[in-house]
């Protein structure tokens, strides 16, 4: 069964690149899935393909170094042509969590301005309401304790992430709260009420950016859009 999810998720991963056209900008996201995705265009880059991306976590920074995929940043861009990122569920209306991995600020920086943005997964992320996963959110590290207070006013149980034994800071400098509501029916509602507490940085709830899903499962992939 594990093995099987790995095999879709590199599926999805590896069919997202034939979105990608010479010349383009490219926003990297983060995850498992998205691994696939830059291994293979670090095999088209090395045919002669030519792309800059922008990287949305340091791991990906280093995957990105290593496929030897051209790197830049925001000083130098704009506006990117593409986005290609993993989620941690995906609603039907292609409302996302994100944030499982600890990237979910620059995650959201890097697909807010892109032209598109392509999600990418294994079959299991597709849920008919958010919420079974718990809802990662950024929050500052000082005064984290009343952060999570009213976040529990909200309805939720947040846990404080950790990794490893210790707290887990992220590249940001911040802590994650992965906060279980019982189910997420209006994520943009949430969102807002979560992003109004002093102290929130960043929820993982993303909405009204998604163009594409790339789905792999036992049929293959499938694109939904
Ligand atoms: C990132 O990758 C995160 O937002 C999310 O937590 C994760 C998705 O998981 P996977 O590793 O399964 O692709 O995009």
């Amino acid at each position: 069964m594990e093995e099987s999810v790995d095999v879709f998720k590199r599926m999805a991963g590896e069919k997202a690149v034939d979105y990608i056209e010479d010349g383009m900008l490219v926003g990297l996201g983060s995850g498992s899935t998205v691994y696939w995705m830059l291994k293979k265009l670090g095999e088209l880059v090395e045919q002669g393909l030519n792309v800059n991306g922008i990287s949305s976590s340091s791991l990906t920074e280093s995957w990105a170094r290593e496929f030897k995929i051209p790197l830049t940043d925001f000083s130098d861009v704009q506006l990117l042509d593409l986005a290609i990122d993993g989620a941690d569920e995906i609603d039907p209306s292609f409302h996302l969590i994100k944030g499982g991995g600890g990237s979910l600020v620059r995650e959201k920086v890097v697909n807010a301005h892109s032209k598109k943005l392509i999600i990418v997964a294994d079959q299991s992320k597709r849920v008919d309401v958010l919420g079974k996963f718990p809802l990662p959110v950024e929050v500052l590290q000082f005064g984290w304790q009343m952060t999570a207070n009213k976040i529990v006013e909200l309805g939720a149980k947040p846990v404080l992430r950790e990794e490893n034994g210790s707290v887990y800071v992220s590249d940001n400098g911040n802590y994650i709260l992965d906060c279980a509501f019982e189910s997420i029916p209006d994520p943009e509602n949430l969102h807002n009420k979560l992003k109004q507490l002093i102290g929130v940085i960043e929820t993982g709830l993303f909405f009204d950016m998604v163009d594409m899903v790339i789905m792999g499962g036992p049929e293959g992939t499938v694109v939904i859009n």
